[in-house]
Order: structure tokens, then sequence, then C-alpha cells
């Protein structure tokens, strides 16, 4: 027998063979929860404290397999016995505890920390719902509770507790763990706070719940909102329970390890991601006041200590609350905040920067960039637009506190787990120095002209995406044609990412197979995202993809050349099994609304080429890449931001001059489509392509419509090329890791203690 074979025979006490699934994969949470124990190592000066409302972590059985080096010992003495780490995979229920990019970046980052050997936790929420689930019922959204918690879950119940006053009430926040194991490297906590009180029967029909008793619904949801506002109240109410419950823990922490809390910098740098947790800047000040530091010095440490990140551009993501909200939730908080803005208005003379302004409505960013020491941007470009415009009136003041930290991603879960096959042939041709140096995947491109490799690497790109094919068929019934060119858009539904562009090019599609223009090459054009529950327009669009789906399904004449397939409740899972299949990777946002992105570097770095605007991080993958290995069109964020300023953007005269526009717009209330469709939800899409289109989308059509082409005909004509132009992009990928973005924000920020 196999050490492995001891170990989980021993905790099931029965054979593998005649173990359910269930009971592996409860042995094995106890098998790595062992394991990861012993590499808990103590803490030496500074110690990162990753703050945030969101971590998006997805299943953690593998990827705690792998990072721990027990993956392939499992995964052998399972077929051994017959069984098969697929279906074992199943049993475990994902963690969708975030929204989309930014909850992810925080759990990417949480694995680099602690894969490069840092001392950093994470500080955050147990939701009992992650973010809803989703599927489709005649053409639309429906959603439903995500319950994930039950047994099957990592967080582990700690005896932890600290009191929380919440609208002068008092509660009382529990501290559960979740471990985090780095890649060959060291265990640090995702710590996640909860109340005992929650009643999850409170929730009634799909994802409505009473909202009256703050005691048993506080921590019952993730918010859905992804830059819409609703729940206001209730969400300043959870970010107060997280912010509270961590800041006493750090301070517990820093003090057990020795801080006389004057010198707390010295024990923690905190990172706030994005303003949802802003308020542990108050929250500090008035603790440490309360342990006789005077009012000016606890400014002073705060400063020092803390730390924020911007992910946004878009004014309505930004938060700010009118102050009697925060009167009500967090009074003991406001004399702080009042003070903060004292302090501001004494020193700076541009009003547009105060914390509270002349309509009493607090600004959270406003706190995090006076009273924080490094107010970082994601991208290279999302940087220069916060210098340059949004923010430009805080970088007059504080120039030196700006800086750049372009994301990444962890190459364990988006290569490593989600990609084995093309792993494998990457460590046959470099070895496996790139699992931890990701900038090693350069030496690839001395295999450009190699034909055998090119081979290989295109039918390992077949392979995934029979996978998906495979997988698709049994959840939803559909049957993909795997020699199409797969191109796919997979991120949160909103206007300013565009899926009603890539929307108007498959409308335009249609129309040209009907007149006998056929394409070079048959298009799968696969959607996964979920729109936010209350933004009708993003829900418009998921109704006109599901529909024009129909419409060609039915149509034999387009359905050999198009086909549209939307995947049902997008998340990690599925994004780990979509990536590895896309040959063509949509990033087609309006030039300087996407702050970073990273699905982007997901895709290329799982060898697709990316169809793109020069907008986010596509700017820095297209200079990675050079121009003959990416596929960029449309209007530069220098156009866009000229356009809005004037005012001068007309989507009506595009539609008038733009024949081609005008057809693609139309249909969408034209017969095939009302005869599947609903004409509440087209017409308003339809008249708001004309009326509004205020993410700009008819400028770009026509750009956008000759790039896809372009790659479709590439890809028909001259496959090999386009193998190697895959190679290439693989190879370029190391930038984006985000053991690269982790060593920059420890480098400038933070000098964490090893
Ligand atoms: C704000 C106010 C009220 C309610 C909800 C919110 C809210 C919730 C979630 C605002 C924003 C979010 C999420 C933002 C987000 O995911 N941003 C993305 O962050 C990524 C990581 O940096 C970037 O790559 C993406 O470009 C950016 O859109």
């Amino acid at each position: 027998m196999t050490e492995m074979e001891i170990a989980l025979s021993g905790y099931c006490k029965k054979d593998i063979a005649h173990c359910t699934y269930e009971e592996l994969y409860t042995a094995l949470l106890h098998i790595v929860e062992e394991k990861s124990r012993q590499r808990i190592a103590p803490v030496k000066g500074r110690k990162l404290y990753y703050i945030s409302a969101e971590f998006l972590i997805g299943k953690l059985l593998s990827n705690n397999l792998i990072n721990l080096g027990l993956y392939d010992d499992v995964k052998a003495c399972l077929e051994a016995h017959g069984k098969s780490m697929a279906e074992l995979e199943e049993v475990e229920p994902e963690p969708s505890l975030g929204n989309g990019g930014l909850g992810r970046l925080a759990a990417c980052f949480l694995d680099s920390v602690a894969t490069l050997n840092l001392p950093g936790d994470g500080i955050g929420l147990r939701y009992h719902c992650g973010l809803f689930h989703q599927n489709f019922e005649n053409g639309l959204q429906n959603e439903r509770p995500d319950f994930w918690l039950g047994g099957h879950d990592w967080a582990v119940k700690t005896s932890k507790t600290y009191p929380v006053s919440l609208a002068g009430a008092d509660y009382t926040a529990r501290l559960y763990q979740i471990a985090v194991t780095g890649y060959e490297g060291r265990t640090n906590f995702l710590n996640l706070f909860d109340l005992d009180t929650i009643d999850e029967s409170l929730i009634g029909d799909g994802i409505s719940f009473d909202k009256t008793d703050i005691a048993k619904n506080l921590t019952l949801f993730l918010y859905p909102d992804d830059s819409d506002d609703a729940g206001r109240l209730l969400r300043i109410y959870q970010q107060y329970l997280m912010v509270s419950a961590g800041t006493q823990m750090i301070l517990e922490e820093c003090m057990e390890r020795g801080s006389d809390l004057h010198d707390l910098y010295d024990y923690a740098a905190v990172q706030i991601n994005d303003t949802h947790p802003s308020m542990v800047i108050p929250e500090l000040i008035r603790l440490l006041c309360e342990k006789d530091i005077d009012f000016d010095e606890a400014v002073e440490i705060v400063t020092r200590t803390c730390a924020y990140t911007n992910h946004t551009i878009l004014a309505e993501a930004l938060e700010k609350w009118p102050r009697h909200y925060l009167e009500t939730v967090v009074p003991q908080l406001m004399p702080v905040i009042e003070k903060l803005d004292m302090i501001v208005r004494s020193k700076v003379e541009d009003v547009s920067t105060a914390i509270i302004d002349a309509n009493n409505i607090v600004h959270m960013a406003h706190m995090d960039i006076h009273f924080t020491h490094s107010t970082n941007g994601v991208a290279a470009l999302h940087t220069e637009i916060l210098k340059n415009s949004e923010l430009n009136s805080f970088y007059r003041l504080y120039p030196e506190k700006f800086n750049n930290k372009t994301n990444g991603i962890t190459f364990r879960r988006w290569l490593l787990k989600c990609n084995p096959e093309l792993t494998a042939f990457i460590e046959s041709l470099i070895g496996p120095g790139f699992k931890k140096d990701a900038s090693l995947l350069e030496k690839l491109a001395d295999f450009a002209s190699d034909e055998k490799v090119l081979h290989q690497l295109a039918r390992i790109k077949q392979d995934n995406k029979r996978a998906l094919a495979q997988w698709l068929n049994h959840t939803q019934g559909v049957t993909l044609n795997p020699d199409s060119l797969f191109a796919i858009q997979s991120k949160r539904l909103h206007e300013y990412k565009r899926q009603q562009l890539n929307l108007l090019y498959l409308i335009h599609q249609y129309f040209e197979i009907k007149s006998g223009h056929l394409p070079a090459a048959p298009l799968t054009a696969i959607f996964g995202a979920k729109a936010a529950p209350a933004y009708t327009i993003a829900k418009d669009i998921i109704h006109a993809l599901l529909t024009l789906s129909q419409v060609i399904a039915a149509d034999p004449e387009v359905s050999k050349w198009l086909q549209i397939v939307f995947i049902e409740n997008y998340n990690v899972t599925a994004a780990e099994k979509m990536i590895p299949a896309c040959d063509l990777s949509e990033q087609i946002s309006l030039a300087s609304k996407e702050a970073s992105g990273t699905g982007n570097m997901k895709f290329m770095l799982n060898g697709a080429l990316t169809l793109g605007t020069m907008d986010g991080a596509n700017v820095e993958i297209a200079d990675a890449v050079g121009n003959g290995n990416i596929y960029i069109f449309g209007q530069s964020s220098a156009q866009v931001i000229r356009r809005y300023g004037n005012g001068s953007y007309c989507a009506r005269e595009w539609y008038e001059i733009d024949p081609n526009i005008r057809r693609a717009v139309d249909f969408l209330t034209g017969s095939e489509m009302l005869s599947r469709g609903s004409s509440e939800h087209l017409t308003r899409l339809h008249d708001e392509f004309i009326g509004k289109d205020w993410f700009q989308t008819l400028p770009d059509f026509n750009a956008y419509v000759v790039r896809k082409n372009q790659a479709l005909s590439d890809y028909a004509f001259n496959s090999y090329d386009w193998t190697r132009r895959a190679l290439i992009n693989i190879s370029r990928a190391g930038f984006f890791s985000s053991d690269r973005t982790i060593a920059e924000y420890n480098e400038d920020i933070w000098h964490l203690g090893v």
C-alpha cells in the first residue's frame, strides 16, 4: 500500500473502492488540513492583512492538493481503485464569495502571497449564500440562492469572537478560518467573520429575504451588485462587521507579537481592496484612541499602515454614502470621519476632495486617498487615467502616493489545475521551473517554428475543446462543433463590457450567411455572464442573445456556420473548463472603462488569441505579444474620453448613416426575434441602442466586424500560423502571473517580514 492509500483508507475505515465520494472527500479535507497545518510559519516583521468584501476562491480541493504536492499521489491512488478525480471534485460546493474580477483577484493574491512565503492573511465575510445561482427560463435569467455551507466546506469554526456594535446594539462576530496553502510555500489564512444567529430560513422566493432583523440576516448574502447599488444599509452593516472584527483581530495579533501600537506599521500592512472595507480607517483610529493614543498620532499611524487599491473608474461604482446612513449604522465612527474631514478642509483648498461634501454625502474613496500612504490602479492605462483625469485633483495633491500594480493571475489554478495536459506538455519542453517562476515561459518561444511542437499544441487545444463540448452536452444538452472556432466572452454582464457589441456582430453574420456570404470558418460564440438582478438592460442583453441563439439553431442554413451557446451559472468552476478550450478571447470593453480585466490573462496563458480594444491590461498584453499576435480594434481611450468630454456622441446618427448597423439593430424587433422572444425586452434594448448607447457600441461596430472576420479567416486558412501565435501568447504570459504582482506590492508598498 502507498502512503496515500494507508491515509485514505485509514480515515474512511474501509477499502477505497468501497468508499463513497463524500467519504473520500471528507478524508481528503482532513489530510489537507493536517498537511497545511505543518506549513504554518512564524511571523517576523510586517504582516499583510488583505481586507476585502469578496474572495472568489472557487473550489479548493484540487488546488490545495496541487499546492501541497499531493495531487498526483491522490489521483493515482483513486484511479487504482476505480475512482475518478473529476467525480470527486463534483462533491465540493464552489464558494462563490465574489462577484467577479475584484473577488477573484483577492483569491489569486492570497495564493501568491503564500507561495512567495510571505506572511499575509485575508479578512472578509462568511456569506451563507455566495453569488446567486443562475439559470435560464423562457430566455430570461432566473436567480436562486447559492447555499454552499453545510459540512463540505473548508471554513473551520474557531472559538475566537469579537464584540461589534451596530446601530448602537451589541453583536458578536465569530471567526472562521480557511487555510491558504502556497505552492510549495507557507500556509496563511483567510479569516471570515460571521454571526452565530443567522437564520437561513428567512430566505423566501428566489433570493429575496426579510431585511428587518440584522442579527438573522447580516451575512446571508453576498451583494450581487457589481456596481448597481441596492440594499445600501445592509451593505454598510456587512462592511462594518468585517471591518470592526478584522481591526480587533489585527490589533490583538500585533500586540501579541510585541507591538505597543505606536509602532503598528512595523507589524501590519493593511491593503484596502476597493472602497468596500474603507471604514477600517476610522475604526483603526477609533480603537487606537481608545488605547490612549493621541488622535493626530493615530491618524499618522493609520496612514502609514494602510494602502488603497482602486478597481474602477465607473463613477457609479465608487461608494458614497449619505451621512445619515453612517449615523444610523456606525454612530461611533462619525466623530472620527468628521475630524478627518476637518483635517482635509484645513489643509486642502480644493473642496472637490472633501470627505463629506456639501450634500452630506460621505466619499469613501476620498477618505482612502487622504489617509493611506498608497493609492494604486490595477493596470498601466487605468493608473494613468486615474492620475490624469478621474482622480487628478488628488494626484496633484499627492503625486508620491500614486502607483500602478498591473493585475495578475495564479498559474497554479489557471494553468496547472485547469489545463493539466498543456502543463505537462510545457514541462516536457522547458522543465518545471515555470510553475514558480513564470518568466521562464519565455523559453517556449524557442519552439515557435517547431512543427512537432505546434502540432501537439493544436492537438491539446482540440482535446480541451472536445472536453468542453462533452461537459456542455452533459450539463445543458447542447451539441458543439469542435472544429469551429470557439470565441468566448465570459465576464459579468455589463454594458461597458459590451456583450451587446458581440450580439450585433452575430446578427450581422446571420444576415451575411443568409445572403450567401459565408464566413471563412464556422464560429461557436460562447458566453458566460451573470447580470445583477436589478440591472434591466443587462438582462435584456441576455434575453436577446438567448433568443438569437434559438433563431439561429432553428435555421439549418445558418446553424452550419454559426452557433451561440450561453453557459448557465458561469462561475470559477465553469471558467476552468471554458478557458482551456478557447481559440479567440473576447475582450471588447469600451476603451477606458475596464480597469484591467484578468480573464484576458487567463485565456492568453491557455493559448487563445485576444480580440480586444486598447483597454485595461489588453494594452499590456498587446505590448507583450506584438501586433501580429493579437487582434486589436476600436476607438482609443483618448478618443472615448474626448467624446464623453464634449458630449458629441449621438447613437442615432450612426444608426441612420450605416445600413449594416441599422439592419442589425432593427433585427432585434423584427419578426424572427419577436416570434421567439419577448417584445418588452427586445424593444427596450433596440431603443437603448438608438437613443443612448452610453458605451459607444456603434462607433466600434465596423472595426469589430473586420477584425473578427480576419481572425476567422486566419484560423481557417492558416491554422499552423494560428497555433504558432498561440504559442507566442503563452510564452509571453509570464508577466501576468500574480506572483509578479505580489512581488511588486511587497517591494513598493508592504515590505513584509520573512
Ligand atoms: C459598489 C457599491 C454598492 C454596491 C456594490 C458595489 C460594487 C461591488 C462589486 C462595486 C464594484 C464591485 C466589483 C468590481 C470589480 O470586480 N472590478 C474589477 O476588478 C478587477 C480586478 O482589479 C479588474 O480586473 C476589472 O477590470 C474590474 O472591473
